[in-house]
Order: structure tokens, then C-alpha cells, then sequence
């Protein structure tokens, strides 16, 4: 967003500007795992996951993850909660699906991939209460393909979208208006290039039951507030009562997540359809989800709430919470558990079960592909492993994602950088670390330099 204009924004129209803490947070890990919706299997889709390393294919709603997790990939460190969403691909006109990179969204320093995370209070004057320990949410479905039917004008109708960046300076027309409002803003996948990627806009209920940590859907514990929606404005500094069923105003969560969609602008297919596809199989968008466990340290959350006022959310405005380096960030992960190729290369499907379903019918779950299923006892991967002859897949420099150009020839190329690929089944690069870093094995298919 653009913070100036938004800051000028709210001093013109709106009574009082809601403070936020906003937070870089990298990958820690990308894979078909989902500990809320399928505790102990493998999920349905590929997810990438931030946030401290208690983050696992179980993760008992009893334990303390900010003593479970020793670190995190965000940049408060006594954050250790865990943040998740869909992933997107590419699909290639051949039929071959291609990881989109993620990239570091606007002034949040060079996380590895990953998400923004912001903490949004409601006005001054209303009482936030921070969530409790055990609380999780889910917010959006992945089985639905075409618009949810709720009230345009409400909170709601505003908490998913996605952003087309036309530019990609931080000042730009195309970067000004606040997420889920103005005209760049859509609830499905953009239908048009968009020239400096595309940034998902995930904004979660804010009003809690008061009872509930998690109930079985992970959803009807919490609410959106009530109230109608300035189109130009959306909900990100919106105030509004919670409902009575739903009495307790939390901080609003919302993750921003920008995807390097720009680098694929020059391969779309001639009919001009637009060729992204979240990793359940959606070409529309409207089943963007996020999921959410809470990890805080002790009252560290409720303790920035109540005392961190800035506007734009800058962590170094916060002097309650701990701030760590992207180089820290950025080291901690967590190996992944589920054996299959998810990123790296051209895959032949996407991973798990998820055929392309276009809607406007909810989306059916397929089973037994012959996917793997269950860690470790399940089939072999059936996705393509890599050969000598695997191409290559271009990846901007700029950005340090972990999607790593496989070379198809040279076996030992230039020492790797820190965090690139050095090593996995059918990898033919470079395995040699640059200086201060050494080759990890998070998996037979990546190894990483750290
Ligand atoms: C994740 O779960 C597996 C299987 O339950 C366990 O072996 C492993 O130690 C766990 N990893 C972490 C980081 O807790
Ligand atoms: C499809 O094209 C991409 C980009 O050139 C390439 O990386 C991939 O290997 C191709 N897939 C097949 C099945 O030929
Ligand atoms: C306030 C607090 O306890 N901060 C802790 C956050 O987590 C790191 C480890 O990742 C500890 O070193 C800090 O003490």
C-alpha cells in the first residue's frame, strides 16, 4: 500500500487512523501440509507456511508453540505463531505448472518469500483483546469457484482479493489504494497482465465468540464486524461493532502475500486467458483461503496492541516487541515431511489431487490419483522427478526466493548463494556453498544453503 497517501487518506476522511503493527515474515516451508483442516496426513494442496518452526504435519492445540518453536521466519521474535495460504502456479500452455515465486513486498527489507503480516487495532478507545493461546481460524474456502454470496457493501465482501501492480514503485497509482478497494483491486485472479505482479489480500474475521478456540469448522468462532463498506476505503482501517454473538474485537489480521507473476507475462497463452492457478486447482481466485495459530510469547501481542500507535506500522516504532535480521528470518526453517517435488521445476501436475476446476460449481475433491497420502508409508511421488534434460526455469535475481534455477548442464557451477538450491534428487548444479554457508538437506528433492 501506499502509506503516504493512505496516511493523508485517513487524515482527511477518516475521524481517527488505526494504528497496526506490519511485519515481514519469509517461507519456512512449502509443502501439502495443513495441521488444522488434516492433522497428521497429508493436506489436500500445496501451502507455503510462515512463522516459527513449532510449525509441523500435527501441531497439538495444547502445546505452547511459543516454547515449542525456537525460532521464527518473522521479524518480531516473539512471534511464533504459524500463517499459511494457497500457493500459485504457472501453467504452462505444454500442460506444465510452474511454481510462482513469491518476492518482498514493499519496505519489508529481503525476506526469503513469504508474507506481510499486519496486526491492525480498531480505533482508539476500543478495547482489543489480544487471542488467546490455542486459537486458530481459517478465513475463505477452497472449494468455492465463483463470487461468495454476501452483501457487496459488507467487511466481508471486501476481506479477499487480489492486487494488480501495474509498476512496481512504492508510490505508484497502482500501489496507493488500500487492499480490497479502488480499481486495481479484484476478488477473482486478475484476467490481464499485470506488470509488476500480483499481490494477495487475505483479511481474517475480527470478532470472537468469547468461547471457542477452534471449533471443528475453524470458522464459526469468529466474525466479520458489522457495518457498510466505503468502496474507496475497505476494511483495513475500518471501525465497526461486532455483533452480539460475537462480542469480542480482536486485533484484525490480514497477510499480504506478492507473487512474481510478472516474470511468466511473456508466456501466456494466445487466446489471452490468464494462466494462474492457486495450488487447489482455482484459475478464479474466489477459493483464496488463509489459516491461522496463534503463537505469541505470553501477553507480547496484547502488550504491542496496547502500546505500539503508529500508523504505518513499522517495526522499529514498536519498541515493545524484538526485532531479529533478515539474515535470522531467513535461516530459520523447518524440513519438510511430505516426500513429493512441489517447486523447483516443471511439474507434470499439481501436487496432490488437483485437477483444474473452473466453476462456477464448488470444486469436488478427487481422490486416490495416486498422489502420495501418508507420510512415509504412502506410494512412491508421482510426480516427475528431474532428468539431465531438465530446462530452465527463470527466476528474477533480485528476489531470494527458494525456487531455484535447475542448470541442465554443468555439474558444479559457481558456489551457491545463501539460500539457493545445492543439492536433491536430480540436481545438477553447483553444490557448493558461498563462503558462510553450508548445503543442508531439507529433503531428498532440496537441499539449501544456508
Ligand atoms: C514433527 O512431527 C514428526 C512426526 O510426528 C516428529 O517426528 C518431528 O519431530 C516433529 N518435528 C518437530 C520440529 O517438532
Ligand atoms: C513446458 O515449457 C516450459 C517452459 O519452457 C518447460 O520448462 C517445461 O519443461 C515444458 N514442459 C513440457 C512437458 O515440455
Ligand atoms: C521476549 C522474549 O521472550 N523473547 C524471546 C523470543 O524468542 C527468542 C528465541 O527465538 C528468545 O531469544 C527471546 O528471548
Amino acid at each position: 500500500m501506499h502509506w503516504q497517501s493512505l496516511a493523508a487518506f485517513v487524515a482527511l476522511v477518516l475521524p481517527s487512523a488505526n494504528a497496526l503493527i506490519r511485519f515481514p515474515c519469509a517461507q519456512l516451508v512449502t509443502e501439502r501440509t495443513d495441521p488444522l483442516v488434516d492433522p497428521g496426513r497429508v493436506s489436500a494442496h500445496v501451502h507455503q507456511v510462515i512463522g516459527g518452526n513449532g510449525f509441523n504435519i500435527t501441531m497439538d492445540p495444547n502445546t505452547d508453540l511459543s516454547k515449542a518453536a525456537t525460532c521464527t521466519t518473522c521479524k518480531f521474535k516473539e512471534n511464533k505463531s504459524n500463517y499459511w495460504t494457497a500457493v500459485m502456479y504457472f501453467k504452462h500452455t505444454n500442460g506444465s505448472f510452474i511454481r510462482v515465486p513469491q518476492k518482498p513486498n514493499h519496505l519489508t527489507g529481503t525476506p526469503d518469500g513469504g508474507m506481510t503480516v499486519y496486526y491492525i487495532q480498531p480505533p482508539r478507545g476500543t478495547k482489543v483483546t489480544q487471542f488467546p493461546k490455542g486459537f486458530r481460524m481459517i478465513t475463505g474456502n477452497p472449494m468455492i469457484r465463483q463470487r461468495k454470496n454476501v452483501d457487496l457493501t459488507s467487511p466481508e465482501a471486501y476481506s479477499l482479493s487480489f492486487r494488480c501492480w501495474e509498476t512496481s514503485g512504492f508510490t505508484d497509482a497502482s500501489n496507493s489504494s488500500p487492499p480490497g478497494a479502488g480499481r486495481y483491486d479484484t476478488v477473482n485472479l486478475p484476467n490481464k497482465k499485470c506488470n509488476a505482479g500480483i499481490r494477495a489480500n487475505i483479511f481474517f474475521p475480527s470478532c470472537w465468540n468469547g468461547k471457542d478456540l477452534d471449533p471443528p469448522d475453524h470458522a464459526s468462532h469468529m466474525s466479520f464486524f458489522q457495518g457498510r463498506v466505503d468502496a474507496n476505503a475497505g476494511i483495513i482501517l475500518m471501525n465497526g461493532n461486532c455483533p452480539s454473538t460475537h462480542p469480542v474485537r480482536m486485533p484484525l489480521l490480514f497477510f499480504e502475500t506478492a507473487w512474481a507473476t510478472e516474470q511468466f507475462n511473456n508466456m501466456w497463452p494466445t487466446d489471452g486467458s490468464q494462466p494462474f492457478v492457486l495450488s487447489m486447482g482455482d484459475p478464479t481466485g474466489y477459493g483464496q483461503h488463509g489459516d491461522y495459530v496463534f503463537g505469541w510469547e505470553g501477553d507480547a501481542l496484547q502488550s504491542a496492541m496496547d502500546n505500539c500507535f503508529d500508523t504505518l506500522g513499522l517495526p522499529d516504532s514498536c519498541r515493545q516487541l524484538t526485532q531479529q535480521s533478515d539474515a535470522d528470518m531467513n535461516a530459520c526453517k523447518v524440513k519438510t515431511v511430505v516426500n513429493e517435488r512441489v517447486e523447483g521445476q516443471p511439474l507434470a501436475a499439481l501436487p496432490g489431487c488437483n485437477p483444474i476446476q473452473n466453476g462456477p460449481n464448488p470444486a469436488t475433491m478427487v481422490n486416490n490419483c495416486g498422489a502420495v497420502s501418508t507420510t512415509g508409508t504412502g506410494p512412491a511421488p508421482t510426480v516427475s522427478v528431474p532428468t539431465a534434460t531438465v530446462p530452465t526455469v527463470t527466476v528474477p535475481t533480485s528476489t531470494q526466493t527458494t525456487v531455484v534455477t535447475p542448470v541442465p548442464t554443468a555439474p558444479q557451477g559457481p558456489a551457491v548463494p545463501k539460500y539457493g538450491q545445492c543439492g536433491g534428487i536430480g540436481w545438477t548444479g553447483s553444490t557448493v556453498c558461498v563462503a558462510g554457508a553450508t548445503c543442508q538437506k531439507l529433503n531428498d528433492w532440496y537441499s539449501q544453503c544456508v
